[in-house]
This record gives structure tokens, C-alpha cells and sequence, in this order.
């Protein structure tokens, strides 16, 4: 009998709360997976003539994928909010305010990849609310470092349809199975290799690159030998390094000067799934489970993969 999304969810400290809301992302995934399928014939491929409140031209599907996420999110009855690159502000779910977890969500990372038929992603977070539950969720209540994280993962619209996760029990990945219409688990317990793969960055910008990075790099590749690999979509590129081994990273620049991953719904979560398969994640000097974060689009520069690699790239 194949396991399913749920027997992974209910093995974390916080039990069977995580299970309804890991479904709703597998449902959601689900759902997300078939609009990419046929979004060219439906005229969804492109801009959506809007920006998103990073000032990035937001994708149609980027809309209809934060749609789908939210009412997902909505549907599990375990969530009181969502906080979400596509929306400037907290999104409070009016009929459960008093329920307990917060979910931070990308919910189509990546997307300038859609175009071209190449891989996206899906990022989420979820933490526990520090409010009492009588009053309304509030955004100093995503507000939390990674180390207080009680699950994350991403989805990778790929070839196939892979849902990755951790409950703080180690890092799991089930794939879709169109034959059950159901995640099954395909890669149990992921550990990330110690050595090999690939160095992982989009070397245009290294002239621009803060902290000496550019050295850095150069000294990494000299002594490690490792190709490159880099699809500009950081789902892709964090779940090769996962399963391969190496480093993926994206420096601070002269045009993201305080980096331009953001920190709650996508350094944390794949920084959680990194470091729950032994890998290490980190932003700029600290630990990115150590950054606290101060807003809800915060960006920062983001290390992560192999201890070794990463702890030889930041050593420089
Ligand atoms: P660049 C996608 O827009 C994204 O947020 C990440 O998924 C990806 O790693 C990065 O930006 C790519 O940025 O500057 O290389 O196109």
C-alpha cells in the first residue's frame, strides 16, 4: 500500500494539525499542476498588465495559482491566515480567525519560466500563531524565524508533479501518481549528498556581487571542480542540489542590495527542507533559520546545499 501525504504530516510534534493543511497543498498542487498543463490553450500564458508588491510584472498564472493556494488554504479550517508574494498585505481568512497556523506561500516560483515550458514552483511555510486566538491574526505573527517553523516544503511542476516536505522529520518527496490521482511517497527521507553536483547562481550578476562573493565562487569552483547548473527558478535549483549534492546561491548585488530571495516564503522553507536532509542553509554570516525577520516581503541573500560547499564558499 503506497504512503500517502499524510502519514509523513502526522510524525511532527504538532501531529494531525499539519494533515489537513499538508492535503491542502497537495490539492492545490494538484489543481495548479492541470492550469500550467493547459494554460496555453486557454490564453493564461503571459502578463498579467499588473505588478506584484515587489515591483516584478505579475504572470496570469502567478493570479490564478495565489487563488487557488488561498481557497485551499481556506478550505482546511486549520488556517487563519495566509501571507503571500502576490498580496502586499496579510490575508486574513474571515471564517477562522481563531485557528491556529499561518501559512507563508510563493505560490508560482519561478513563473517567468512559464513561456518557455520550463520548471515552477510552489513554496510554503507554516507557523503557529503567537496571538491569543480571540483576536484577529496579525502580520507580527508571520514574523518568525526559521528555527520556530513547524513545517515547509515546495511543489515542483516538472516532468512530474513532486510535493517535498518536512514536519522536522526529516525531508520526504512524494510524486503525483496519475494512475491513484494521488501523491505518493517516492523519495523517503532525503539526504543531501555530502560531495559532487553542482554550483548553482546566475553568474551575470557576479561583477555586482557584495561581500567578495565573486572571489569567493571562483575559489570554490577551483578547488571543488563542480559544473553549473541554473535554471532560474530557485524550486528547480534547490531540489537538483537536494538530490545531487553542491550549492545554490543568490547573492546580495549592486541592484538587490539587501538580497532578492525573500525571506519568509522562500529562504526559510527551502532552508528548513535543506537542513532537514542534512544540508546547510545560510544567509550572508547567520544561520538562515537565525534571521529574524522584520517584514513580510523581506529580502536577503540566501547560501544553501552541501555543508562542505557552502561552508567553503562563505569562508571564501
Ligand atoms: P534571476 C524567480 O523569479 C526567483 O524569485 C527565484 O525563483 C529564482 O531563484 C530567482 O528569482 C531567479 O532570479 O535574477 O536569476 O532571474
Amino acid at each position: 500500500m503506497p504512503t500517502t501525504l499524510s502519514r509523513i504530516a502526522s510524525e511532527g510534534k504538532h501531529g494531525h494539525d499539519m494533515m489537513p493543511i499538508i492535503q491542502g497543498v497537495g490539492r492545490a498542487a494538484i489543481e495548479i499542476s492541470a492550469l500550467l498543463r493547459g494554460a496555453v490553450f486557454r490564453g493564461a500564458l503571459g502578463a498579467a498588465g499588473a505588478e506584484n508588491v515587489q515591483g516584478e510584472e505579475q504572470q496570469v498564472l502567478d493570479v490564478l495559482s495565489d487563488e487557488i493556494f488561498l481557497e485551499e488554504m481556506r478550505s482546511t479550517g486549520f488556517v487563519c491566515a495566509v501571507g503571500s508574494e502576490e498580496q502586499e498585505e496579510l490575508l486574513v481568512i474571515e471564517e477562522y480567525t481563531d485557528a491556529d497556523y499561518l501559512v507563508l506561500v510563493d505560490p508560482l516560483d519561478g513563473s517567468s519560466n512559464l513561456d518557455v515550458d520550463g520548471p515552477v514552483g510552489t513554496i510554503f511555510s507554516i507557523v503557529k500563531r503567537k496571538s491569543a486566538n480571540s483576536e484577529r491574526p496579525h502580520v507580527s505573527d508571520t514574523l518568525q524565524a526559521g528555527s520556530e517553523v513547524i513545517a515547509a516544503g515546495y511543489v515542483l511542476y516538472g516532468p512530474s508533479t513532486m510535493l517535498v516536505y518536512s514536519v522536522g522529520e526529516g525531508t520526504h518527496g512524494f510524486t503525483f501518481n496519475p494512475a491513484s490521482a494521488r501523491f505518493e511517497l517516492s523519495h523517503d527521507n532525503i539526504r543531501i549528498p555530502e560531495t559532487g553536483g553542482y554550483y548553482s547562481v546566475n553568474e551575470s550578476n557576479a561583477d555586482q556581487w557584495s561581500d567578495g562573493m565573486g572571489e569567493k565562487l571562483e575559489n570554490l569552483k577551483k578547488d571543488t571542480g563542480l559544473g553549473m547548473r541554473y535554471v532560474g527558478a530557485m524550486v528547480a535549483d534547490v531540489h537538483r542540489t537536494l538530490l545531487k549534492g553542491g550549492v545554490f546561491l543568490y547573492p546580495a548585488d549592486g541592484k538587490n542590495t539587501t538580497g532578492k530571495l525573500r525571506l519568509l516564503y522562500e529562504a526559510i522553507p527551502m532552508g528548513f527542507v535543506m537542513e532537514q536532509a542534512g544540508g546547510k542553509s545560510m544567509s550572508k554570516d547567520m544561520l538562515v533559520s537565525e534571521v529574524q525577520p522584520e517584514a513580510l516581503h523581506q529580502r536577503v541573500p540566501v547560501y544553501l546545499g552541501s555543508k562542505t560547499y557552502v561552508d567553503g564558499l562563505l569562508k571564501g
